[in-house]
């Protein structure tokens, strides 16, 4: 396996940090990458205003799960006393990868820097070096001159790897953030999770969020395969109450936040319902699939301040329940539907959706409850509960 490893503080990881991972993963044809967060970086202080180790692992581990499967984040230099020395962590990784090939990926300004590390022979024994160029700022020629007689010293291998110039820096995030602005250089994801924690002075008031900032917030509580599905949900469920005449703004918060506890534990999800004065039933205590519409809800009003009308579409969105309301209904057959679901039917879910909102509430109800049997999975008494109503219902009209 040929294994990078991209060392920084990450205070915080930004596009330009995303973007040089790519291209070192695709020119040198990484099996994996291996982000690290450092402890205490020897070559320079962390800014005063910097976040803490935790939350720097933790918004990294959001940029690589952006990055995609093969992307990793490891605390091995947080959990190491001291100074955060390369050798020590290539020496770590020999022992964990005997056999496989090590890339250890740096910024030009490092390249020129490196015999100067401690034990660079370490290093340069250990892994073979990328160094990013930034095309029209770093001087190519001097680079490879400097590689040149890295390996002459060392017998070190180093590539040079060329990356579109990107104004971006941390520095200049964290600069930003603090007036208040909102970053091009972050993934939305990474600039929610510092909303949320309150980093680098943003102090936002996560009662009175805009739009913006709210998807911020939701996609940094889920893993990245679920985002295109909450912006869908978010997208169709504004659509449907333009439609059917509920309040597009009450529908498009509660299609972002709907799934914001998709990916916590079922401990997480019984602690919330506690805090929030949920009783889950006994099929629910023992199940997070059903649990997170319900803890989805509590934090829409406990965090996020929404409406009462946010909640309980939210709170609804999973099994739906007798006697539905519109916003419910909506937010129900958005999760359905969305332009990222695909499945036999789905077509046909979607022009009742515009014809016939109950008739599709039927057919997705109806679809649920099969798909359920068929996978020998207990049907909740609300989805019955809201079949049977709607079966009920549409007969008298
Ligand atoms: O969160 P999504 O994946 O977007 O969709 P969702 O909120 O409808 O959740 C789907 C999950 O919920 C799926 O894994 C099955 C589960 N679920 C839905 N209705 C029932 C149910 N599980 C049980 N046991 N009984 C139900 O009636
Ligand atoms: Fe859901
Ligand atoms: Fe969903």
């Amino acid at each position: 396996m040929r294994i990078g490893i991209y060392g920084g503080s990450f205070d915080p990881p930004h596009i330009g940090h995303a973007e040089a991972a790519r291209a070192a993963a695709a020119a040198l044809k990484l099996d994996k990458l291996i982000l690290v967060p450092a402890a205490l970086p020897p070559h320079k202080e962390l800014s005063a205003e910097g976040a803490g180790a935790e939350d720097r692992l933790a918004m990294t581990g959001i940029m690589a799960d952006v990055l995609g499967r093969n992307v990793e984040v490891d605390r091995l230099e947080l959990d190491r006393a001291g100074k955060s020395y390369t050798a020590d962590t290539l020496r770590e990784m020999k022992a964990r990868y005997p056999g496989d090939e090590l890339w250890l990926l740096m910024g030009s300004d490092m390249l020129f820097s490196l015999q100067n590390w401690r034990e660079p022979e370490v290093i340069l024994s250990l892994a073979a070096v990328a160094a990013f160029a930034r095309e029209e700022e770093d001087d190519l020629r001097e680079m490879k001159a400097h590689a040149g007689k890295l390996s002459e010293t060392y017998g070190a291998r180093v590539e040079v790897i060329p990356l579109p110039v990107h104004p971006c820096s941390s520095t200049q995030v964290r600069r930003e953030l603090k007036e208040g602005k909102r970053p091009q250089g972050l993934l939305d994801p990474v600039y929610g999770y510092i909303l949320r924690h309150g980093l680098y002075g943003t102090n936002a008031d996560l009662k009175h969020l805009s739009d913006e900032k709210l998807r911020a917030c939701s996609l940094s509580m889920v893993y990245a395969k679920r985002h295109a599905h909450i912006l869908g949900v978010e997208e169709t469920a504004v659509k449907l109450a333009q439609r059917w005449g509920a309040d597009p703004q009450a529908a498009r918060r509660a299609g972002i936040l709907h799934d914001c506890t998709k990916y916590l534990s079922l401990k997480e999800h019984l602690d919330i319902c506690k805090r929030a004065g949920i009783v889950p039933d006994e099929m629910e205590a023992g199940s997070a699939k059903l649990l997170h519409s319900k803890t989805g809800a509590a934090l829409a009003q406990m965090v996020y301040g929404e409406s009462d009308e946010v909640y309980w579409a939210i709170y609804w969105h999973t099994t739906g329940r007798a006697d539905m309301g519109l916003l419910e209904k909506i937010v129900y057959l958005a999760d359905y539907m969305e332009p990222n679901r695909d499945f036999e039917g789905v077509e046909e879910l979607r022009r009742l959706c515009d014809t016939d909102l109950d008739a599709a509430l039927q057919m997705g109800l109806e679809m649920s409850v099969a798909d359920l049997e068929a996978r020998g999975v207990p049907i909740h008494k609300n989805t019955q509960g809201a079949l049977d109503w709607v079966r009920e219902h549409r007969k008298g009209t």
